[in-house]
Formats: C-alpha cells, sequence, structure tokens
C-alpha cells in the first residue's frame, strides 16, 4: 500500500475522532456515524472497491481500512458514552424538586343550580306518590294548543309567542312546545286513567326580560281519577313549597284563566329577595309576589279530546317555573344569570 494512501487513511481517522469529539448530543454524533460507516459513508465505500484493486494490494489495502473503521466505530461508541454521561450530570445538576409545596387543587364542577332544583322537585314529587313521564321538545302543534282546547286563532295563544319548527298543514305543524301540558295529552292519549305523573323539561318562548328566558324549564303535574277535588290539589301544592322552600313560604291562589282547566290560578310565592320590602325589586316588581306556577282543574274538554270519561273522572294539573323557583330559592336577581355560564355566579349558588 503506497504511503500515500496510507497518509489518508490516517488523516481521515483523524476527522472521524475530531467529529465525534465535537458532536454535542445523539442528533449530530448519529449524524457523524453515517458520514463515515453508514451504507454510503466513506468507510464503507473505501470498503466496497476491494474488488476493483490489483490482486497483491487487495489485503493490505482491506486490512488498513478494517483497521480504520474498527478505530471510527470505537470513537463513535466512545462518544456515545460521553454524551449519557454528560446528559446524567446535567439532569443531577437540575434543582431537585420541593415535595413539600402544598398540591394544586383540581376544579371540580358541580350541578347547575336548575338542575338541582329539578332533581329536588322531582324527588319531592315521586316522595307523594307521582311518576315521571317525558315527552319530545319539538312538538306537533295540535298537542300544545288544539288537544287542550284552545280553539284555532285563540287570542290566549299569544302569551305563548311561539318557535314554529314545521309550518305545514294544521294537522302536522311542528313548534318547540312552549308548556310541559303536551305531556298531559301524551300520558292520557297513551294510558287509561287513573293517571298521576310529573313532567319536568324545557320549553321555548319568544320572552326575554328579568323572569322571563326564551328557552326555561318547567315541571307539569296531572293527576286524574275518580273523585279529585281542587282542595286536593291546593294541599298538594302547599306540602310541595313548604319541603322546597321552607314552612314559613308565603303563598297565594289568585284566579287565572287557562283553556285547558276550569276553574284555574295561578299560584305566588312571596317575593324571598327583598321579602315585599323592596318598591324597587325588579324580581316581584315590587309588589311583593313572584309567580310561579299555573294550576286547575281538568276541563272536560280535555277529558273529551283525550277519550277519557268526562262523566267519571275529575283531575288536576299544574305547570310550575323551575327557574322561578332556582331564582326564589338561590335568591338569584336576574333569571339571565341562570343562562350566562358566568363561573362567579356559578360558584356563587
Ligand atoms: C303555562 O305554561 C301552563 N301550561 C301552566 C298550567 C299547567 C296551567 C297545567 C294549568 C294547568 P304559564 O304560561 O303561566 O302557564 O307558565 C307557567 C309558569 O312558567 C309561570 O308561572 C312561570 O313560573 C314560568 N314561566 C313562564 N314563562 C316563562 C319564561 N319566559 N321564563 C321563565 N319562566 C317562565
Amino acid at each position: 500500500m503506497s504511503d500515500s494512501l496510507s497518509d489518508a487513511l490516517a488523516a481521515l481517522e483523524a476527522e472521524v475522532r475530531a467529529a465525534c469529539a465535537a458532536a454535542r448530543d445523539d442528533n449530530e454524533l448519529r449524524q457523524t456515524a453515517a458520514r463515515y460507516l453508514g451504507v454510503s459513508g466513506t468507510l464503507t465505500r473505501l470498503l466496497k472497491r476491494i474488488p476493483e484493486l490489483p490482486g497483491p494490494e487487495r489485503k493490505p489495502f482491506g486490512q488498513r481500512v478494517n483497521a480504520a473503521k474498527v478505530a471510527a466505530e470505537a470513537c463513535v461508541a466512545q462518544a456515545h458514552a460521553r454524551l449519557r454521561a454528560e446528559a446524567r450530570e446535567r439532569e443531577l445538576a437540575r434543582p431537585a424538586a420541593d415535595v413539600t409545596l402544598p398540591g394544586r387543587r383540581r376544579k371540580v364542577g358541580r350541578r347547575h343550580p336548575i338542575q338541582r332544583v329539578l332533581e329536588e322537585v322531582v324527588d319531592t314529587f315521586v316522595g307523594l306518590g307521582f311518576d315521571v313521564a317525558e315527552g319530545p321538545e319539538a312538538e306537533l302543534s295540535v298537542n300544545n294548543f288544539d288537544r287542550l282546547g284552545f280553539p284555532a286563532d285563540h287570542p290566549a295563544m299569544d302569551m305563548h309567542d311561539s318557535f314554529f319548527v314545521a309550518d305545514l298543514d294544521a294537522a302536522a305543524r311542528v313548534l318547540l312546545r312552549t308548556h310541559t301540558s303536551t305531556v298531559q295529552v301524551r300520558e292520557m292519549l297513551s294510558h287509561p286513567p287513573p293517571v298521576r305523573v310529573v313532567a319536568p323539561g324545557a320549553v321555548y318562548r319568544r320572552d326575554d326580560d328579568v323572569t322571563h328566558s326564551p328557552m326555561f324549564f318547567q315541571l307539569e303535574g296531572l293527576l286524574v281519577d275518580e273523585g279529585v277535588t281542587l282542595s286536593q290539589l291546593r294541599g298538594v301544592l302547599e306540602a310541595f313549597l313548604g319541603r322546597l322552600l321552607g314552612e314559613g313560604v308565603k303563598t297565594r291562589f289568585r284566579a287565572s284563566y287557562f283553556p285547558f282547566v276550569e276553574p284555574g290560578a295561578e299560584l305566588d310565592v312571596g317575593c324571598l329577595l327583598c321579602r315585599g320590602e323592596d318598591a324597587s325589586c325588579r324580581v316581584c316588581k315590587g309588589t311583593g309576589w313572584l309567580e310561579i306556577l299555573g294550576c286547575g282543574m281538568v276541563d272536560p274538554v280535555v277529558f273529551s279530546n283525550v277519550g277519557y270519561d268526562p262523566e267519571r273522572y275529575t283531575g288536576f294539573a299544574f305547570g310550575m317555573g323551575i327557574d322561578r323557583l332556582a331564582m326564589l330559592r338561590y335568591r338569584v336577581p336576574d333569571i339571565r344569570l341562570l343562562y350566562e355560564n358566568d363561573p362567579r355566579f356559578l360558584a356563587s349558588v
């Protein structure tokens, strides 16, 4: 082997050593190794040229390049060990974790105040012997109005300014239900008397102010049997309100009109925000009272519409605003707070 070739290989070895010593991380070292020892690395290419050499030159050349290859591999292994040691040093030099620091408390959510009141109300009625029923939020207009005794285009429908979904012909017209009284119709159409159910759920109206939300929650109650009386309705509602808001709660019934009950009434609860002492209270508008439900004895017309015998059965029904109960229960001064989802408000109730 010529001296010049031998010098060139010695220079290559020196180059490999320098490159390995200069590698600052695993990635750089991997690139260096590939440059000399990879499939098309300098040393690999030299070894592949052995067959091109004249016979007598092959062995000494092969031995010399192999020695350079072994030396290069040793350099790479050494550099690898050096990098591992450096990494360990760095790790040990890092300040230790302070295990005495107090932990960070996880923020745990909780049920929305409307949901809490709704569950409590349902539980109370279940405790009084009522079953729980459900109905769809997108409802046939027939169930929302007609079967409940609203004559076509009756002005009482204006109080339920409605969101229509499909304005088809009258029989198939669909809207977002404006009250849960639709479930009365569905229950009576699907079950013979006696019936004793409550039906909670979302309802929708084109309303928006301190005590009116466009989407809100109601709970409907319906009890039908032989010999049901108005005084039983009053007893059930007063027992319920005493349990929910405390025995001292003030209530008053006012005669009112709903096409599906006769007689009909509304029930107000004494304002628990101002206790009737603030003429500028926005919740009770200075009256000292907040309306929370409509109720009455089921109109015989409704019984006829669902195939019940109005001569044999009587019943009472009520529909209460769950949001209003949540306002009283948690002293919420504006119904919209219940829907804005401000975490500061939600954490305070
Ligand atoms: C009704 O919806 C009748 N279906 C109730 C009923 C059922 C009467 C059975 C007779 C027999 P009314 O529109 O008054 O009635 O609503 C009932 C209650 O829902 C109100 O007393 C009030 O508490 C609540 N409410 C009504 N509109 C809103 C609104 N936009 N936002 C929040 N609560 C409301």
